[in-house]
């Protein structure tokens, strides 16, 4: 089920639970309601994003016949998911504290082609002036010790409501192709259930990290010597 399908069930079965008069189930309809309302405003602020990175997209391809993005994917945090983190912080799990504590319900994953291409769409993101940087962090001149590189950019984004105007952040990891494919693997074989990750293989998983690093390196070089 999509998490719009999960919403448009939801809704419809408000009005039986709260004509039900049971106290407990209105508290339940009403905390639901909220949830979704908040849904609603996190995904509206990443088609926002997603709607200027298209434009910046399409506006590289007019101007120097090529896209610098390569894919872009979104997903909205499950209920689970906040649930668990704000349990791991120690915060109590309300509506309130996962807007306030949570940077990235909202999260929005773009890869780039080259390396170059990551700084670009980072500072055209930070310099419109109805996104405000929240966050900042450049997994690529310093990477983890995993080995894991991307640039992440938290930006608190205005949506525009029927009669109101809210803000919330949205997480951005922008990364290669060639990064994306590492942070990809490494994630499934770090949260395989049966697997062990040894501090071997940790170590082999960041030298692959390196590897992959000094190819996008060359294969920048050879763009630009090609193309500039
Ligand atoms: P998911 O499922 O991807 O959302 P935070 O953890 O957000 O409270 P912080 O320090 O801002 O705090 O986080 P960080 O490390 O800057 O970014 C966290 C996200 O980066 C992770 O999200 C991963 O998506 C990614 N990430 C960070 N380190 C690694 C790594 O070593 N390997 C891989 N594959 N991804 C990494 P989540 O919440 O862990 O999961």
């Amino acid at each position: 089920m999509s998490q719009i399908d999960f919403f448009v069930e939801g809704i419809q079965q408000l009005p039986a639970i709260v004509e039900s008069k049971d106290d407990t189930q209105e508290r339940v309809a009403q905390a639901f309601m909220e949830f979704m309302q908040l849904g609603h405003i996190y995904e509206s602020a990443m088609e926002v994003v997603k709607t200027y990175l298209g434009i910046l997209d399409n506006e590289f391809n007019i101007k120097f016949q090529r896209n610098p993005i390569h894919n872009i994917e979104s997903r909205l945090k499950s209920a689970d998911s906040i649930m668990n983190k704000l349990i791991k912080k120690g915060i109590p799990f309300t509506i309130e504290n996962a807007r306030k504590y949570l940077l990235d319900i909202a999260g929005i994953r773009v890869t780039c082609c080259y390396i170059n291409d990551i700084y670009v769409i980072a500072e055209m993101l930070s310099r419109r002036d109805d996104f405000v940087v929240l966050k900042q962090k450049d997994y690529i001149k310093n990477p983890k010790p995993s080995g894991y590189r991307s640039f992440h950019l938290v930006l608190n984004v205005p949506v525009h409501l029927s009669s109101s105007k809210t803000t919330v952040p949205v997480e951005i990891q922008i990364r290669t192709i060639a990064m994306d494919f590492w942070a990809s693997l490494e994630h499934q074989l770090r949260y395989k259930p049966s697997g062990t990750i040894t501090p071997e293989i940790s170590e082999e998983l960041r030298l692959c990290a390196e590897r992959i690093a000094e190819t996008d390196i060359q294969m920048q070089k050879l763009y630009t010597e090609i193309m500039e």
